[in-house]
């Protein structure tokens, strides 16, 4: 977009789904690069409105909720606070953190749907959905498993099968069960509301195809769906949780969550202006919303419908297809709205070399790093933008922050910082001194220094933070290297007037770090402000040696970070394997595998359908009991440690799997001639292998 243009900024971080709270992929892949360029664009003086909210509807809300025993509101009023208060605390700086259960959401969504179909651009499907009789409502996915018919796993779900990674329908199931009542779902018929995505397609590429610059992850994305034709979408859903849909005949029926979401941005900006305000809302009404609006104190239509701004949605790589090809084809029927000028979507982050997983409690969550690291924000926002995955999937170790922490932090931005404030203090009482006579090497400085706000803004402008990030460091690396080229600490037994100037011009280093670093580390920004007594600047001022005046006076040194210990990240290390301790637990109760035998190893063994004919307990134990058994071939006795799991009137007439050429043991004087099968589960309960059917005693069993 022509930057001569634009008169305003709409940046969007995508809305979280509130079912959990965020973790630091979550931060690394949206909130902190939204931030970093929301802080730019106000410290350059631009009129920006930064915007999310809680995306509070769908199906994983109301199954969080079933699973918690609690209704969905519960669920979303929880993680509502939990995320807001996340966000605050990192220091995401939001203009409003809106919700998508609001009152103005759910009217500015069903607005929005409702003219899309008195435009007359949904087309109307009647499918066959699954639908559950006694629970009385149509199912989604989720809320059905049954045997995937790629691999037999008996607990895949309605969309996706866990054990194979298989994309399922809901009617590809084999012995489909509704979640809810257990029961055998059955098909009936049901109408929807579908967006004809195909009648878009020429538009959308022209569309996306006027957006080179976009990231290659992204628009390659983007181009792939495009060539793969575009299919109409359900817009509707049967469900009880969500947006209505605004018709007479939808009744049980609600906005597919996807519709609604990226909506959910113009509701909260209509919020953020004060603008939509009802004076009832009654859902029962005949009417859903009345045009009953109080006023609009910002203009929010001036963020949405002018081709003055400039719309940015960050968001991670699973949201792309959404953002770029579904929320401009909603955007181009209702013709209204600008489309994004970019998004920049951030590939994955993991930790510690494996998929950050929530239900593995794989993740660092934000609100357990502020309890371990008080404090601490900004060496994570430090962290997570170095090493930021804008291009490809990258890797979160608690070796490597502590490092960045150490290594960067601490020796080359804090030192630097600290050494010109204490200098300052030790030989001129922390009042700027006097830039006396400026030498070859001061002027390079300058020079350099001078180079830096425009290459950070270009960096930043064109959404490469990390780059941006280690930009500024390098006016760090630069104060360094002057006072270790110039030696103050040396000089000034000798020539107080040339320290005058150096730490003249290393305070002004520090000022401009300041201003450099606020939109990635706002809370060092603030301590600097503090330190340095130094306000009311911004990028405008960047680059400049005039930052602080002469006999300003600066305030006391504090550190602006501290080392992190070794035995602080071995406690996070450990934290971590004991999670996947307790998965390993949680999720294969098995016993790991044995190693591998061969064949023959395994046809050595003569296994033996057999009938038990008679048992008892053996005297003075309490496990075991003398079985006599049928093999077939012959009637024998063996001794079993089953008399902790079954009487022994209880077992004769079972059938049983027995290994029949096992060399006798004598067990407490008896002989036992072969043992019986037995499945063992992680709690030590016993149960018999044997044959489904009745079968004839002495089969085989390979
Ligand atoms: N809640 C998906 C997600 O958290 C979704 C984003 C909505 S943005 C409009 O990945
Ligand atoms: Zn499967």
């Amino acid at each position: 977009m022509d930057n001569s243009k634009i008169k305003r900024y709409t940046v969007t971080a995508a809305l979280p789904y509130t079912n959990g709270p965020v973790h630091i992929g979550h931060l690394a892949g949206v909130y902190i690069p939204a931030d970093i360029y929301a802080r730019y664009l106000r410290s350059n003086k631009r009129d920006v409105k930064f915007i999310c909210g809680s995306d509070e509807n769908g199906v994983p809300i109301t199954l969080k909720a079933k699973r918690e025993g609690i209704t969905p509101q519960e669920v979303v009023d929880k993680y509502h606070k939990i995320i807001g208060d996340s966000f605050k605390e990192f220091g995401v700086s939001f203009d409003i953190y809106h919700r998508t259960s609001s009152q103005t959401h759910h009217q500015t969504a069903s607005d929005f749907f409702k003219t899309l179909y008195d435009k007359g651009i949904f087309t109307e499907e009647v499918t066959e959905q699954y639908y559950d009789p006694t629970a009385k409502q149509f199912l989604a996915d989720r809320y059905i498993t049954g045997t995937c018919p790629k691999c037999g796993n008996e607990n895949a779900y309605g969309d996706q099968c866990e054990n194979c990674g298989s994309t399922l329908n809901a009617t590809d199931l084999i012995h489909p069960k509704s979640t809810l009542s257990g029961d055998q779902p059955i098909l009936k018929e049901t109408k929807n509301w579908f967006l004809p995505l195909d009648q878009y397609e020429e538009r959308l590429r022209k569309y996306i195809e006027s957006h080179k610059e976009w990231r290659p992850n992204v628009y390659g994305q983007c181009q792939s769906w495009l060539n793969a034709g575009l299919q109409p979408r359900a817009m509707t859903r049967d469900l009880d949780w969500g947006v209505r849909v605004p018709l007479r005949d939808a009744e049980g029926k609600v906005l597919y969550v996807w519709f609604d979401a990226p909506i959910g941005y113009i509701s909260a900006t209509k919020e953020l202006c004060n603008y939509a305000k009802l004076d009832v809302w009654n859902p029962k009404a005949e009417e859903y919303y009345i045009n009953n609006y109080e006023s609009d104190k910002c203009g929010w239509e001036e963020y949405w419908k002018s081709d003055e701004t400039k719309l940015v949605h960050f968001i991670g790589k699973d949201n792309i297809v959404f953002h770029c090809i579904i929320f401009p084809a909603m955007l181009m029927a209702h013709g209204d709205y600008t489309l994004a000028d970019n998004v920049p979507a951030n590939e994955f982050l993991n930790l510690e070399g494996q998929k950050i997983s929530t239900s593995k409690n794989w993740a660092v969550w934000l609100n357990e790093y502020l309890r371990d690291f008080e404090g601490k924000q900004d060496v994570l926002r430090y962290v997570l933008t170095a090493t930021a995955p804008e291009t490809k999937d990258n890797d979160f170790t608690w070796k490597d922050f502590q490092a960045r922490n150490n290594n960067e932090l601490v020796a080359i931005l804090g030192n630097f910082v600290n050494r010109v404030v204490v200098l300052t203090h030790k030989y001129f009482n922390g009042a700027v001194p006097t830039c006396m006579e400026i030498t070859a090497v001061d002027q390079a400085v300058i020079d350099e220094l001078a180079g830096y706000p425009e290459k950070i803004s270009a960096s930043i402008e064109n959404y490469r933070f990390r780059e941006a990030l280690s930009e500024v460091m390098n006016v760090a690396r630069l104060g360094n290297k002057y006072l270790a080229e110039t030696e103050p600490w040396k000089l000034i037994k000798t020539d107080e007037d040339r320290v005058r100037t150096i730490l003249h011009v290393a305070l002004q280093i520090a000022a401009n770090i300041q201003i450099l670093i606020e939109p990635f580390l706002p809370f060092t920004a603030e301590k600097l402000m503090k330190m340095l007594q130094n306000g009311g600047h911004d990028w405008d001022d960047a680059g400049s040696v005039a930052l602080l005046k002469r006999g300003h006076q600066i305030g006391e040194a504090t550190l602006l970070f501290e080392k992190i210990e070794d035995a602080e990240i071995d406690f996070q290390i450990e934290k971590l394997n004991q999670s996947k301790s307790a998965n390993a637990v949680n999720n294969a109760t098995a016993t790991p595998a044995k190693e591998n035998i061969n064949f023959d190893d395994f046809s050595a063994m003569d296994i033996r359908v057999a009938t038990i004919v008679a048992a008892e307990k053996v005297e003075k134990t309490k496990k075991l009991l003398k079985l006599t058994v049928n093999t077939g071939i012959d009637e024998r006795t063996v001794v079993s440690g089953i008399a902790e799991h079954y009487k022994p009137e209880e077992i004769i007439g079972k059938q049983v799997s027995m290994i029949v050429n096992l060399a006798p043991r004598e067990i407490k004087g008896i002989l036992s001639q072969g043992m019986i099968l037995m499945a063992e589960n992680s709690e030590g309960k016993l149960t018999f292998v044997a044959p489904v059917d009745r079968f004839t005693e002495g089969s085989v069993i390979r």
